[in-house]
C-alpha cells in the first residue's frame, strides 16, 4: 500500500467463547481489505482490570498496515465489534469484544473520540507483552520504549496461552 501506516490494535474478549471472539475478529481484519495483516502475538489469559466480578480475559496485540484515517479505523473496529455483539455496557465490566487502537505510526492524536497512544498502553500487562512480543524495538510517543515500559510492570497473572 502507497501512504500506508502502521496501526497497532489491542483485542480483548471475555464472554461467548473469548478465543473464538479474538480470531473471529483476527479474521474479519485480516481478510477486509481496508488493512493489511504485519504481526498478531499470542492469545494471552488475564485477570481482569476493573471489576473483579467477572471471567478472566484473552487479550492479544495486532500490527496491521492501513491507508485508513486514525477516525475512519477507529469506527471500522467499532463496526467489527458490534457485529461481534459488543453492547457498550458497564464501563469495567464484561465484554464480548474490544478492539482499542492503540498506536497509529507515531501520532499522537486528542480528538474527542479518540485518544492515540490509548491511555492505558504504558501500564497495562496484558497490552505491553503482547506488544513486546511482535514490536520489542518499538518507541511509543510519549510513553518511551516498548522494553522500558514492560520492564517496569509486572505480569499481574497475564499468561501465554
Ligand atoms: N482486563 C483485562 N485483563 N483485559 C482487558 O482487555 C480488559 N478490558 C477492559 C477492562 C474492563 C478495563 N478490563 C480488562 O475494558
Amino acid at each position: 500500500m502507497t501512504n500506508s501506516i502502521v496501526a497497532y490494535i489491542g483485542l480483548g474478549s471475555n464472554l461467548s467463547n473469548p478465543i473464538a471472539q479474538i480470531n473471529s475478529a483476527r479474521e474479519v481484519i485480516k481478510t477486509s481489505k481496508k488493512s493489511d495483516e504485519i504481526a498478531f502475538s499470542s492469545l494471552y489469559s488475564s485477570p481482569p482490570m476493573g471489576s473483579s466480578d467477572q471471567p478472566n480475559y484473552v487479550n492479544a496485540v495486532l500490527a496491521v498496515s492501513t491507508e485508513l484515517s486514525p477516525i475512519d479505523l477507529l469506527r471500522y473496529l467499532q463496526e467489527i465489534e458490534n457485529r461481534h455483539g459488543r453492547v457498550r455496557a458497564e464501563r469495567w465490566g464484561a465484554r464480548t469484544l474490544d478492539l482499542d487502537l492503540l498506536l497509529y505510526g507515531q501520532q499522537q492524536i486528542n480528538i474527542p473520540d479518540l485518544i492515540v497512544p490509548h491511555i492505558g498502553i504504558s501500564e497495562r500487562a496484558f497490552v505491553l507483552y503482547p506488544l513486546q512480543e511482535i514490536a520489542s524495538d518499538l518507541e511509543i510517543p510519549f510513553f518511551g520504549s516498548v522494553k522500558n515500559l514492560v520492564a517496569k510492570c509486572s505480569l499481574s497473572g497475564l499468561e501465554k496461552l
